[in-house]
């Protein structure tokens, strides 16, 4: 049974609400990049403060600091883990995986939910996060289509992907996720 996952897809897509409930089922350590990111910035560190403005508008935080806030949870031992929100470049993969390989864990499976843009944005707008306004929800879709859908065929061509629905209900998707990795 694998033990090591990426999350892949759009913003609201639902990685993080599904990575809470997949990690409590299976005891893995979920790595948020977008939480740690929010915790950053609500402990007012230089960090985050460098990456707040660029939260709220919608564009990627720098490789480099996201790379930093990894590469410190991923050095210690864990049975397990979920990578939610990362990588979310093609570069970022590249440093990901040369990190992988010093640490000899290898990605084994990687999930990526797909949704339409009008639910993403009905969800996101429902959440009301600092970044959940139209204008910046616009960006962060931009966003994703430019830097982070080619990532999709990169895991395919690695063998590494499958789809999930992440229409319908916050159970009915876990159900679909649960059956996708057992
Ligand atoms: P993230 O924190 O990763 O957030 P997200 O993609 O918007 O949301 P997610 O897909 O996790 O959706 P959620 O479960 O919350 O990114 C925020 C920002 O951080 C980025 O824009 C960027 O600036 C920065 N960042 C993060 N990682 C980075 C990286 N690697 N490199 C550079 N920058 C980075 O679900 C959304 C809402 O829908 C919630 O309210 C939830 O309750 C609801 N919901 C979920 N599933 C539902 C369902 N089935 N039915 C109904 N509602 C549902």
């Amino acid at each position: 049974m694998e033990n090591r996952f990426l999350f892949l897809g759009p913003p609201g897509a639902g990685k993080g609400t599904q990575a809470s409930l997949i990690c409590k089922d299976k005891g893995l350590l979920h790595l948020s990049t977008g939480d740690l990111l929010r915790e950053e910035v609500s402990s007012g560190t230089e960090l985050g403060k460098q990456a707040e403005s660029i939260m709220n508008k919608g564009e990627l935080v720098s490789d480099e600091i996201v790379l930093s806030i990894v590469e410190k949870k991923l050095s210690k031992n864990f049975q397990g883990w979920l990578l939610d929100g990362f990588p979310r470049n093609l570069t970022q993969a590249q440093l990901l995986e040369d990190l992988l390989q010093k640490l000899d864990q290898p990605i084994e499976l990687v999930l990526l939910i797909e949704i339409d843009d009008e639910t993403l944005t009905q969800r996101m707008l429902s959440r009301g996060r600092k970044d959940d306004n139209e204008q910046v929800i616009r960006r962060r879709l931009n966003v994703y289509r430019e830097k982070t859908s080619p990532l999709i065929n990169h895991y395919k061509d690695l063998a590494l992907l499958k789809s999930i629905d992440g229409s319908g209900d916050i159970e009915d998707v876990k159900n679909r996720i649960k059956e996708a990795i057992k």
